[in-house]
């Protein structure tokens, strides 16, 4: 159904999400076809004609009130149905980041990305740990944890492929987590407007595979366990 409409998703959890994106549609959707057609149907039936006159309705409160109150109803569960399916999909990601296998801290100022990896002892905020400017290197299939910082005003996390996006803010670290098998190379941005060179705040998410990933470890120095 989304075929073409949405980035290719290649996370772990990004199906919970676009399931949670297409009840949403299908809810929404369908609402808005009903409510056109009865707003069309409205107009045409009652428009303005010779036969017949407008009345004066006094109406009853009761009857009046069901109108407006079964709709009401019947749209709340609805949207009660959308915020279970909801509460799954952000209870998946959000509450309970899996352990990861791979840790980056991840600050953000404008108008850059910069990824710091652990030193050969494993440390993250050492001198000798190293920063990336625009450019994260993970693992593929490993749970990467990132640790969201920023040195200035709010900016956003956003890869569009994993379906993660994350407000970071500067004063807070803030957690998250991601899992792609697939190698290949995925685009972030800053989804939140954070200056003036917000729409050149991009980087790139460049998933190795394991042989990939350890030469390049080694190459650049980065600690921190087998995979961690
Ligand atoms: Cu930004």
């Amino acid at each position: 159904m989304f075929g073409g409409l949405l980035p290719e998703n290649v996370s772990s959890f990004g199906g919970d999400i676009d399931s949670v994106f297409r009840l949403i549609l299908y809810v929404v959707g369908f609402f808005f076809i009903v409510a056109e057609i009865l707003l069309v149907y409205f107009a045409v039936h009652y428009r303005r004609s010779r036969s017949r006159h407008a009345v004066y309705s006094r109406g009853e409160k009761a009857r009046e009130a069901a109108w407006v109150l079964v709709p009401a109803a019947i749209v709340l569960m609805f949207d009660l149905g959308i915020d279970a399916a909801g509460h799954r999909a952000w209870a998946l990601v959000k509450q309970n980041p899996p352990r990861g296998e791979v840790e980056v801290l991840v600050t953000a100022k404008q108008f850059n990305w910069n990824f710091t990896y652990p030193d050969k002892s494993g440390k993250l905020d050492s001198s000798n740990s190293v920063t990336l400017e625009n450019e994260l290197h993970v693992p593929a299939g490993k749970v990467v944890r990132i640790v969201l910082t920023s040195e200035d005003v709010i900016h956003s996390f956003w890869v569009p492929n994993f379906r993660l996006k994350q407000d970071v803010v500067p004063g807070r670290k803030i957690v998250a987590w991601f899992k792609v098998a697939r190698p290949g190379t995925y685009e972030i941005a800053c989804s939140e407007l954070c200056g003036f060179g917000h729409y050149s705040m991009r980087g790139e998410v460049i998933v190795h595979t394991e042989a990939e990933y350890a030469r390049w470890r080694a190459e650049k120095s980065v600690g921190g366990g087998a995979t961690r």
